[in-house]
């Protein structure tokens, strides 16, 4: 596929663009609630975000706000994370579908599984994970943390799911061993080695940015291989004019903002995650007028599965 097309928006009228804006600026102060987004969401749900970022920075954030109500526009595990350590706050999911087919790639059970098969060996879980998983591990990690929280367990060996890629870019970055979890991002998985190649061939200028969640022979073709909030800083801090991206296309719209001097293209148009664009304007206004899609996790999981994330955070 030819690089350089731009990232897909939702064409609407201004007038009807700033009414959905105006309701739903009024229901988060009637429910007194923040709304946070991913950087993968839709660039207008961006824009009604009062903070968009990685899901590091947007657990570390939760724990910030002075809010009675987190509104999440993201995926499921996201609203989990903010609804493990935000207890006291009533959290949202904006669209009640949007799940992570990574996340549901291993569940509790297997992962019991697997420690009875590696004893000893420590667990460190992609944050991509269910609140259960979360609770049978020993540490949580993102894209953007996870070579120093494995070089921070104790211990030699360790369990890490579910994203193998993530893994092997760790793997190759620590002296752990690491037994390695067969799960992978069906989004960052459809890029190849052969669109790199020739993303390359047309843009020879352009530096290579990927996300650790693509196949290792793409990650191999890289300049640099960074979690989503890094790839902004990076692509801001580098002198180049222009880079080619290989993470989900939704980021192209911070870094146009962010660096509007530059170009960025995204390498495939097939990086498109279905259950991160879910989310619109209307699925933000409904959830919050029908006070529905609201994500708790039982107590005694969210505190299991809290360890897991406040070790995360006092690493990094
Ligand atoms: O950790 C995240 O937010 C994900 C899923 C991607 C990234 O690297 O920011
Ligand atoms: Fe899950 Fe991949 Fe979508 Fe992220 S981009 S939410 S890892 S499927």
């Amino acid at each position: 596929m030819t690089p350089g097309s731009k990232l897909a928006v939702i064409e609407r009228p201004a007038a009807e663009l700033a009414a959905l804006r105006e309701n739903i600026l009024e229901l988060k102060k009637k429910l007194k609630a923040v709304i946070v987004a991913h950087n993968y969401q839709h660039p207008e749900v961006q824009d009604i975000a009062d903070f968009v970022g990685d899901s590091l920075e947007l657990a570390r954030k939760s724990t910030q706000l002075q809010a009675e109500a987190i509104v999440f526009c993201g995926v499921h595990f996201m609203a989990e994370t903010a609804a493990i350590l935000n207890p006291e706050k009533t959290v949202y999911l904006a669209h009640g579908t949007a799940g992570c087919p990574m996340a549901n790639m291993i569940d509790a059970d297997e992962l019991r599984e697997w420690k009875l098969k590696y004893p000893g060996a420590a667990v460190v879980c992609y944050v991509n994970t269910t609140a259960e998983v979360k609770a049978e591990s020993d540490i949580c990690c993102t894209s953007a943390n996870a070579v120093k929280v494995v070089d921070s367990v104790p211990g030699e060996e360790i369990i890490f799911v579910p994203d193998e890629n993530l893994g092997k870019f760790v793997a190759a970055r620590t002296k752990k061993r690491m037994v390695l979890y067969p799960g992978y991002c069906v989004t960052h998985a459809r890029l190849n080695a052969e669109q790199v190649k020739l993303a390359r061939s047309l843009h020879p200028d352009s530096p290579v940015v990927v996300h650790p969640e693509c196949r290792p022979e793409v990650a191999a073709l890289a300049d640099a291989v960074l979690s989503t909030s890094q790839m902004i800083r990076f692509c801001k801090e580098n002198p180049a004019k222009s880079f080619l991206i290989g993470t989900e296309l939704g980021i192209l719209h911070r870094m146009r903002k962010e660096a509007p001097d530059k170009e960025f293209y995204v390498i495939s148009n097939s990086l498109i995650c279905p259950n991160m664009k879910k989310t619109t304007l209307e699925s933000v206004l409904d959830t919050m007028r029908l006070r529905r899609n609201i994500v708790k996790v039982p107590e005694d999981i969210r505190l299991r599965a809290r360890r897991a994330v406040d070790r995360m955070l006092e690493v990094v």
